[in-house]
């Protein structure tokens, strides 16, 4: 990737955490800016998550490459990694800049900047092309408040008189031309010597994320990722989804594809296209899984059998609860006779289900959250996952408990193990034995569920979850 006199070198840091011990989060922000950033570039990755550095050698290496900028690939939970790192290669490399991007300065916009001095500049939403757009400035030395001002660079904070500013439009674009994540660039094959694995897999070894669309229609109101991909619903071309499949497949040897869209079933003619096409390409031994869920409604029997026809084992899908108070609440549009009906034709489709479910969400009680552990037994369902609700910065959600005072912050950079939240009336502590609760009688109460769950490959990943529910 990089050149022998690049115009420009740029340093991207993907932080280690405390939340990521699992190594089930790859930098694929910093790959697909990577990916589509001009060859003349310069580009260098540290991985902390990856490789132990220490802030030492990470001092060394700057201090060894020269980086024009520092780029931090930034979600909630590292964050504080993040800031403190910013912090310490400020103090000793004042001159050169420091950007964050990612899902968490994409949710927190201006205030990113307000809260962390250390940070010069962020970019909220999708990075290629504002980034791709912000170093053409830094590279002929424009990059003044004065000329970022001028420059309108969609998603962009900086500061100008003290005061952070940001200028205005989306960075949602078609995806046409969108080159897919550099897994070279953020080195997959290190991260599969190293156990990386993910989602639901009967037999897959190898395992990789896919994106064939961007972007979600739905509202509800825990949820973040409209403020990264935005509402409208974008499709990749047919040609660069499949071609991606067989490089990873050619590549990296990957056997189990992970499809990471927020919504893959949304366009349900384009599903069935993909699905249709993974068909026709004939690949040995592969197996595919929606890790993050589709919404059941847009899922019909054609679609089901032409998934399990491709490769899918498992459906997961995400009702959220069993309680139609907080489904209200959540602004989760679902009804729940139409999961009952779809866990149907999933399993007639000869797929098993799976479904999330979060407990403990603003205004809920002990009868609603029971009520969702006996949907979630009576429903069909074949495995699933309850997590304590987790107030996200940028969602509506966490943003009525800030105006109301109901916030008890306690650990918002982290993950959803983590019990960062109770309703009123409702302890941390109790919710976290709710948890423990209603998942140990969701797999006791049924012979199948268990043993569906204990005979799985994934089990690796299933007692690694199972270890951290209980030590959380
Ligand atoms: C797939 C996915 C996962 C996958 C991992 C995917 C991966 N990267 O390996 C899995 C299922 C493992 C996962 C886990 C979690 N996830 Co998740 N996940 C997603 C999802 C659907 C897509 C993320 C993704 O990889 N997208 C593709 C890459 C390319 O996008 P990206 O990283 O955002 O990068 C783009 C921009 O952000 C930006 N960008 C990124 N870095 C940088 C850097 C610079 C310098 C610049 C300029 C731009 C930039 O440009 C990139 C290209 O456009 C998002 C929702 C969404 N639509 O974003 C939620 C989301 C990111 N996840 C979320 C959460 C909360 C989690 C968990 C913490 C939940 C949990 N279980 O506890 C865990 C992570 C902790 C852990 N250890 O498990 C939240 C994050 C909120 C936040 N502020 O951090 C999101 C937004 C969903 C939500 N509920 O709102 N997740
Ligand atoms: S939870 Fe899923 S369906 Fe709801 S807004 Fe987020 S991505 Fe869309």
């Amino acid at each position: 990737m990089s050149t022998s006199d690049p115009s420009l070198r740029i340093l991207f840091v993907w932080p280690d955490s405390p939340y990521l011990g699992i190594l089930d989060v790859l930098p694929l922000g910093i790959g697909y800016l990577a990916a589509n950033l001009p060859a003349r570039y310069g580009l260098r990755l540290c991985d902390m998550a990856l490789r132990p550095v220490s802030l030492e050698d990470l001092l060394a290496q700057i201090g060894d490459y020269h980086p024009h900028l520092i780029a931090f690939s930034t979600w909630g939970f590292n964050l504080n990694s993040t800031a403190a790192l910013a912090q310490r290669i400020k103090a000793a490399n004042p001159r050169i800049p420091i950007m964050v991007g990612g899902p968490e300065p994409s949710a927190q916009g201006e205030q990113i900047l307000a809260d962390h001095p250390e940070f010069d500049f962020a970019i909220a939403g999708e990075g290629e092309f504002p980034f791709a757009e912000f170093l053409r400035l830094l590279e002929q030395d424009r990059c003044s408040p004065d000329d970022l001002q001028r420059a309108c660079i969609p998603g962009l904070l900086f500061r100008k008189d003290g005061r952070v500013r940001a200028s205005e439009g989306t960075t949602w674009r078609e995806l046409s031309d969108l080159k897919p994540c550099d897994f070279a660039f953020i080195d997959l094959e290190a991260y599969f010597s190293k156990g990386y694995s993910y989602g639901f897999h009967a037999r897959a070894r190898r395992t990789a994320p896919v994106a064939t669309t961007r972007g979600c229609p739905y509202d509800c109101s825990f949820c973040s990722a409209r403020k990264i991909n935005g509402r409208k619903l974008r499709c990749r071309s047919l040609d660069s989804v499949v071609t991606e499949i067989q490089d990873l497949q050619r590549n990296f040897g990957v056997d189990g594809f992970n499809i990471i869209d927020d919504n893959f079933t949304f366009d349900i003619r384009f599903a069935k296209e993909v699905c249709r096409r993974i068909i026709q390409l004939d690949l040995p031994d592969v197996s595919f899984n929606c890790p993050n869920g589709v919404r059941l409604e847009r899922l019909d029997q054609e679609l089901l059998e032409l998934m399990k026809q491709a490769g899918w084992d498992w459906i997961f899908i995400a009702p959220e609860s069993g309680s139609e108070k907080t489904l209200r609440r959540m602004k989760k549009a679902m009804d729940l006779h139409a999961v009952v009906e779809k866990i149907k034709l999933i399993h007639a489709a000869g797929l098993h289900v799976f479904g999330f479910f979060i407990i403990g969400y603003p205004g809920e009680t002990r009868k609603d959250i029971g009520m969702t552990f006996r949907f979630a037994r009576r429903a069909g369902f074949d495995g699933a996952v309850f997590t304590a609700f987790h107030p996200l910065r940028g969602t509506p959600v966490y943003e009525e408990l800030e105006r109301n005072g109901e916030l008890r912050e306690t650990n918002l950079n982290s993950d959803y193990y983590e019990v960062s939240y109770a309703p009123a009336g409702m302890t941390p502590f109790e919710l976290r034995c709710l948890r423990l609760y209603g998942t140990g009688r969701f797999y006791l109460s049924s012979l199948k569920r268990l043993s569906l769950i204990l005979r799985h490959k994934s089990m690796g990943n299933i007692l690694l979850f199972a270890r951290k529910l209980i030590a959380s």
